[in-house]
């Protein structure tokens, strides 16, 4: 049977006379047949990487990429009058992440199956995911995201495991969702849930009772950790995750013959960040409930389990009183006490101890003594916990610290997000890329040639006209084409510094009515969510949203800039808007984004980096050269120093910069305080006068310098056509299938 055979027998009709949603369902059903026939047969050896995010997006395309009958799909649907953009529409986005760090996961799924290795993902399957944001009164509201429908992508399985908390005996059950490799095998991400969670408990927006353990486990991802309640809930879930987890990954060495001593050679763990770490002391309990000496099962576990670390954030590295351990996981709390004092016998450093003075447990450090690797995400990330944030781990363990520098999947990213650049480049240098990044370098030979970088210039527009009308129609915004696209999506966060950004903005937004016409009219655009209890962050949305209504509003000002802040940017927004950008903005703090993954999207999608010396930009900047990328700002040892001797006063800037007084001082201006709220702006404010914990003061001017030097670039068409195409051609690199064959070789042995 053919496909179109195929989903006429599952809709009883012809597809021209189906619905969009039945056209949907009959996809999901032959893609599941599909992925299911498949399944890879189990190997003896596999990783599993274990996460508390999974940022998947939306499934159909991206499976029937993999499967190769997209192009097949796509013509049977036009033939029939159908349009497989809106057929997509029907499928809800699961949220199952915050930002980078899920994305990455769902990223190496992708490129684990592609390599065609043996490797799972083990997680939870959150009901409502992350929340969807809305702007209400220039400010974001949360209400909740509900993606799961009777038919989905996920599969109930009947593998259940017991996860006993202190006083609670709750039974784990597995779902699947098939992972399909590109021309290659299905693995699995197994995701755990608990059957008597109840949505209903939702109140107004995102509100739910916290302590109702049955009913709101898997309710929502890192439910709202500002209160003692919310940040037990987290406890219960790691818990839950690893628990489920580690007996599913002894029952399957189990049955492929592993006697447990030889752990190691059946499995590998990678840890994603802290929020598994219980995984650690959980195998621990489990093998010697199995009968296994603790010191075997220490040595076992130890030799199992690989830990990535993703921020250096302090506030970000996970420490869990061991009060609150002892409230939710108590038959854990020996076993942490064991670790933490076989630590204490062998080294005098406090700062490596794993419970400290405050008896108060530090996960990564689990992660660090009882792991046998430890990664960074980017090169200078690596350098800085080796040589700052966790020297004096790296002075015991310098075998165990590696890097692997992050990377996306090209399906997703070029080849779904990006079909006329694909279609392009299939013609000029053949598909192989599709399969060794590499080869995208061969586009190099066709930098002096007028054709393709007209071409180039020629995909952009479109991508950007399609990009104007899908904001038209989201969100009855109106933007040119005609002018300069800058893009910063990514979550919001202080260190990420979208208002350094918004200060630019109101600086060119007072040229503008001083009468200084700018050469190129820009519209900034911007996506963000901002986690709900974070105060300054939301007061920074509120701030670009607020400008987006003057700015957009005033003629004088905006024929020449425009702002536009998309609403509940997530993996499906994410796919319009990179391939429509030119200029992409990664202005995080030097030392402070570990990698960045948006970066490498945005470059392989023909977009120019306007960006710091942080985390893979300085990659970025070294794959494209100098010519090729707008770099600016301190450098990530300078910022360490300031730390270090404490000597960044933002107040000076502020006084002694007549330009960023002018800016800082318009966020309580009277225009300002006619669209917005005089206690979120001047909180705003100060915070920038008198804190600035990111430094955005000491890196204005630079950025502004800089970002000038980009837009008037821009104006020489066929030279930043070049740009783009080194900036695609260098983008190889960045592939996850090279970080995942980098994982494998150095880490997993697969
Ligand atoms: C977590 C938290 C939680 C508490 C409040 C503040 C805060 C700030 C940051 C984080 C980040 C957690 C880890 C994370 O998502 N890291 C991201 O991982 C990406 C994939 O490796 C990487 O590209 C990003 O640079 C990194 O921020």
């Amino acid at each position: 049977m053919n496909i179109q055979e195929k989903m006429e027998k599952y809709l009883g009709k012809p597809v021209a006379q189906a619905e969009n949603a039945e056209i949907y369902h009959a996809l999901l059903n032959i893609v599941q047949g599909m992925a299911a026939e498949n399944e890879r047969t189990d190997s003896k050896k596999k990783v599993y990487y274990i996460s508390a995010e999974f940022l998947i997006g939306k499934l159909l395309s991206n499976n029937m990429i993999n499967l190769g009958i997209y192009g097949e799909v796509k013509d049977i649907l036009e033939k029939n009058g159908k349009d497989i953009g809106e057929i997509e529409e029907i499928e809800p986005e699961p949220s199952l992440g915050n930002g980078g760090l899920g994305r990455l996961a769902a990223c190496f799924l992708d490129s684990i199956a592609t390599l065609g290795l043996a490797g799972d993902g083990i997680g939870l399957n959150y009901h409502l995911g992350l929340f969807k944001q809305v702007f209400e009164n220039n400010l974001q509201k949360e209400t909740p995201n509900p993606w799961i429908e009777k038919d989905s992508w996920l599969k109930k399985t009947d593998v259940t495991y017991p996860v006993e908390f202190k006083g609670l005996k709750v039974n784990a059950r597995m779902y699947d969702v098939e992972v399909t490799g590109y021309n290659n095998k299905t693995n699995k991400l197994h995701l755990f849930d608990l059957d008597s969670v109840d949505d209903t408990i939702v109140e107004d927006g995102i509100d739910f009772n916290k302590e109702d353990i049955e009913k709101n486990l898997t309710l929502f991802l890192y439910p709202d950790d500002s209160d003692e309640q919310g940040r037990l809930l987290r406890i219960y879930q790691q818990y839950f995750m690893v628990s489920s987890g580690a007996q599913l990954i002894l029952d399957e060495c189990t049955a492929k013959g592993s006697n447990l001593y030889d752990l190691p050679d059946y499995a590998v763990i990678q840890i994603n960040d802290t929020h598994p770490t219980m995984v650690i002391p959980e195998l621990i309990r489990l093998l010697m409930a199995r009968g296994m000496d603790m010191d075997d099962a220490i040595d076992v576990v130890s030799r199992t389990c690989a830990y990535t670390n993703h921020t250096i954030l302090a506030e970000a590295l996970e420490k869990w009183p061991v009060y609150y351990l002892k409230k939710v996981v108590p038959q854990l709390v020996p076993i942490i006490e064991v670790l933490d004092d076989k630590v204490r016998r062998k080294f005098e450093d406090e700062s490596v101890a794993i419970i400290d003075r405050n008896d108060t447990v530090h996960m990564a450090h689990i992660d660090i003594h009882y792991g046998f690797s430890v990664n960074g995400v980017a090169a200078l990330h690596t350098e800085i916990l080796k040589n700052s944030e966790l020297n004096n781990f790296y002075k015991i363990y310098p075998e165990k610290f590696n890097n692997k520098t992050n990377g996306i999947t090209f399906r997703r990213w070029l080849l779904h997000c990006n079909p006329r650049l694909t279609a392009f480049l299939d013609e000029t240098i053949g598909e192989g890329y599709k399969k060794d990044a590499s080869e995208l370098e061969k586009l190099l030979q066709f930098k002096d040639d007028e054709k393709v970088l007209e071409k180039l210039l020629d995909i952009k527009r479109k991508n950007k006209e399609a990009l104007c009308a899908y904001l038209k129609e989201t969100q009855n915004v109106e933007i040119s084409p005609d002018t300069i696209f800058d893009i910063q999506v990514k979550r919001l966060h202080e260190y990420k510094r979208q208002q350094l950004n918004a200060l630019y903005i109101i600086d060119k937004y007072l040229e503008i009515k001083a009468g200084k016409i700018p050469a190129a009219p820009v519209t900034a655009i911007f996506g963000a969510k901002a986690a709900p209890a974070y105060v300054i962050a939301k007061d920074i949305i509120h701030l670009i949203l607020c400008l987006q209504e003057i700015i957009n509003n005033d003629p004088e000002v905006s024929p020449y800039l425009k702002v536009v802040m998309v609403e509940n940017y997530n993996v499906t927004k994410a796919g319009k808007l990179i391939p429509a950008c030119d200029i992409s903005e990664q202005i995080s703090l030097a030392s402070k984004e570990a990698s960045g993954t948006g970066n490498m999207k945005f470059m392989l999608n023909g977009a120019v980096t306007l960006g710091t010396e942080d985390g893979a930009n300085v990659e970025i900047h070294e794959c494209v050269g100098d010519d090729n990328i707008f770099v600016f700002g301190a450098s990530s040892d300078e910022v360490i120093e300031h730390y270090a001797k404490a000597d960044y006063v933002a107040k000076d800037y502020y006084e002694d910069n007549p330009a960023i007084k002018a800016a800082v001082d318009f966020i309580t201006s009277d225009e300002m305080l006619e669209v917005g709220c005089e206690e979120n702006l001047e909180r705003l404010q100060k915070e920038l006068i008198n804190k600035d914990w990111f430094m955005t003061l000491l890196d204005f001017d630079s950025y502004k310098e800089t970002k000038e030097k980009a837009l008037e670039a821009y104006a020489d068409r066929k030279e930043w056509a070049k740009k783009a195409l080194v900036n695609i051609a260098k983008a190889g690199f960045f592939s996850s299938d090279r970080t995942i064959e980098e994982y494998n070789r150095d880490i997993w042995h697969l």
